[in-house]
């Protein structure tokens, strides 16, 4: 291969690997739970998509009607207890989706400053890596599962 074209292929991948992967989380399916007019917490459920070609991590999570809002897991104690445990981050593989459920992890709304009623909606946005957000709209539902 003559040198100043194996130079030109170096530039290439160097130029490559200099730009950002751009992450893309679509949001599906997102409702949240409704709840009692005084419940100081409500809880979202949606379908995380990352269509991209590189993993995303969700960072965090906010919300206008909420002070403080978190991903939540749900694990079963030794005894058979079920307990929420605070997600940190959430990591999407390329690819794949994650699906937050009732029973399963989940969107814990805390410190609602005002709380929507069955019909209203919520514009809801996580955090990614690398500084973007991914926004959803989601719909309040009333729904009969209890737990979550
Ligand atoms: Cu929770």
């Amino acid at each position: 291969m003559p040198r100043a074209c194996f130079n030109a292929l170096l530039a290439g991948a160097v130029l490559a690997l200099a730009v950002p992967a751009y992450a893309e989380l679509t949001v599906s399916d997102p409702w949240l739970r409704a709840v009692p007019p005084v419940s100081p917490t409500m809880a979202g459920y949606a379908t995380l998509n990352n269509t991209g070609e590189a993993a995303v991590t969700i960072t965090g999570v906010s919300t206008s009607v909420a002070g403080h809002t978190m991903l939540h897991n749900v694990k079963t104690d030794d005894d058979g207890n079920r307990r929420m445990v605070h997600l940190h981050h959430l990591e999407i593989p390329a690819g794949e989706s994650v699906v937050l459920a009732p029973g399963n992890r989940h969107l814990m709304l805390m410190k609602l400053t005002q709380v929507p009623a069955p019909g209203d909606t919520v514009e809801i946005c996580f955090h990614l890596n690398g500084g973007q957000d991914a926004c959803a709209v989601f719909p309040v539902k009333r729904a009969s599962q209890s737990d979550g």
